[in-house]
């Protein structure tokens, strides 16, 4: 069944009498195959004709049509000057998150079944009109069709906010950056040894305490349920999904040093400002300490409408292993029972995987294998390629290496279906690439991190492998990477652009 509407965008075009005549049009008007477009769509073909649309400034009151509303707010913020006419149509023979663009005689035609489906589309085509040059006013574009899916439905950034403390509004230009390039989920960090970021009813110490330092003894910082809820909501309009990671049992010095009964042996700890790893747990053996992780997860489950919660379950090294097992058997019907779909760490494989638990395979391949068996799914997050807190090369001035140094073409050139032994496409939710913030303390490092590479990544997670070529990426990169700096998103300087 098809619904079609005609979004009224602009009124003044049929005011205006005054129109002037359309500019010359260019020689090299590229085609739509030939646009620097990152992720790469699925299919393009070229039309014969090049179309001029006349664009307009002025507001635009988006359509309180659920389905569209989103995708017609993000382009009027994301192109506040410019708008243009443009026809939306719902129809149910696509699949989630797909849509189609037409380009026609002087008619720009969307097509999608759902709200991620019209945002991924206009998100395609800001891209469109940007490198067609459309930010001058009036634009030619060529005519013909874009037809697009996403390779996975799940394609994630992580920021570790724990490491060190981002405001609000920090993690909102991380997501205006990050949505444009069709990353379609953002998980936060909330919680480890350095710090706990978000308030919790009933818990006042978990911030007055917990919250108060961060890696290098510079003050911490913590999300109110008020502004974590706002981050939801802004992240959700822009097509972007948030899961909350509290991780446990262990990374979690700083909820221990809040509340030591949650300790072994209710043993009193100091805030901790190092990087080391593994050597904190909960004491698993207390029914109180499950108490406290009910509590936290139905507040946080109220708050994050996605259908997820991230466990943790890495690097438990203090646990001993039996009671680690015992311990992520509890969490994850805990999780359940509040409505959520667990996620964990790969470690968390080693427990009895309740249905439907995903996976996060960051290290230890045979983890993921072992979720496969139990008919889970992987969420390929393989430290060697997509953890962007990795330098890119020695030169890089804040980064780690003890997983690999990732300059762009290494975060490129691989397959999710074939880098690790034993998984393939079937298995795959999708991918996560992940931002520790152990060297990464503001906004300027988030994107030198994470820009250029997570482009990279966001293609590996949409784009059909047999599309991907490098040399072609890399002519496409180029053209972004200028688009970017003019946006003021700082970027990391790899060699393999020159
Ligand atoms: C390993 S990856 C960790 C984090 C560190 C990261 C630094 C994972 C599940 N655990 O605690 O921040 O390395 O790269």
């Amino acid at each position: 069944m098809f619904l079609s509407r005609l979004a009224s965008l602009l009124l003044l075009a049929s005011l205006c009498t005054c129109a002037p005549a359309p500019p010359p049009q260019p020689v090299d008007v590229p085609k739509l195959s030939e646009l620097p477009l990152i992720p790469l769509p699925a299919t393009i073909s070229d039309g014969d004709e090049v179309s001029y649309y006349e664009t307009y400034s002025g507001e635009m009151t988006p359509s309180s049509d659920a389905t569209i509303g989103d995708a017609q707010r993000y382009l009027s913020e994301r192109m506040p000057s410019l708008i243009l006419p443009l026809q939306y149509t719902t129809s149910d023979r696509f699949a989630e998150g797909a849509y189609r663009i037409d380009f026609a005689d002087g008619q720009i035609e969307i097509q999608a079944g759902e709200r991620e489906g019209m945002l991924n589309a206009v998100k395609t085509l800001e891209q469109v009109l940007h490198f067609s040059g459309a930010d001058a006013g009036a634009v030619y574009i060529a005519g013909g069709t874009i037809d697009d899916q996403p390779r996975f439905p799940y394609r994630g950034y992580m920021l570790d906010v724990a490491r060190h403390f981002f405001p609000a509004d920090t993690v909102k230009q991380v997501i205006d950056r990050i949505a444009a390039y069709k990353i379609n989920h953002l998980h936060l960090h909330l919680s480890d040894d350095q710090g706990w970021r978000i308030e919790i009813k009933g818990y006042p110490r978990l911030t007055e305490v917990g919250a108060a330092t961060e890696v290098d003894g510079t003050p911490g910082g913590f999300y109110t349920q008020e502004e974590y809820r706002d981050l939801v909501e802004y992240a959700m309009h822009k097509g972007i999904t948030v899961i909350p990671e509290i991780d446990m049992p262990g990374h979690t010095n700083a909820a221990l040093a809040a509340y030591p009964i949650l300790n072994v042996e209710g043993a009193e700890v100091e805030p901790y400002i190092g990087t080391k790893v593994g050597f904190s747990t909960f004491d698993v053996d207390q029914d109180s300490v499950y108490t406290f992780i009910d509590d936290v997860v139905e507040q946080l489950a109220a708050l994050t409408p996605g259908p997820y919660f991230h466990l943790g379950g890495d690097e438990s090294n203090a646990t001993d292993h039996e009671d680690y097992v015992r311990f992520v058997n509890e969490v994850q019907q805990i999780v359940r029972s509040h409505g959520k779909s667990p996620i964990g760490w790969d470690e968390v494989a080693t427990s009895e995987l309740a249905e439907g638990t995903i996976v996060q395979l960051w290290a230890h391949s045979e983890y993921a294998l072992r979720a496969k068996e139990a008919g889970n799914p992987v969420l390929m997050s393989p430290a060697t390629r997509t953890y962007l807190d990795m330098q890119y090369d020695t030169a890089s001035r804040i980064g780690l290496h003890w997983a690999a140094y990732i300059p762009l073409d290494s975060a490129y050139l691989w397959d999710p279906a074939t880098q690790a032994e034993g998984i393939t496409d079937g298995d795959i939710l999708g991918i996560e690439a992940p931002l520790w913030s152990e060297t990464v303390r503001t906004l300027e490092d988030i994107d030198y991190l994470t820009f250029p590479r997570l482009l990279a990544l966001a293609e590996v997670g949409w784009t059909p492998q047999e599309r991907r070529e490098w040399e072609d990426f890399r002519r496409r990169l180029r053209a972004q990477v200028g688009w970017l700096e003019t946006q003021g998103v700082g970027v990391y300087e790899s060699r393999v652009l020159e």
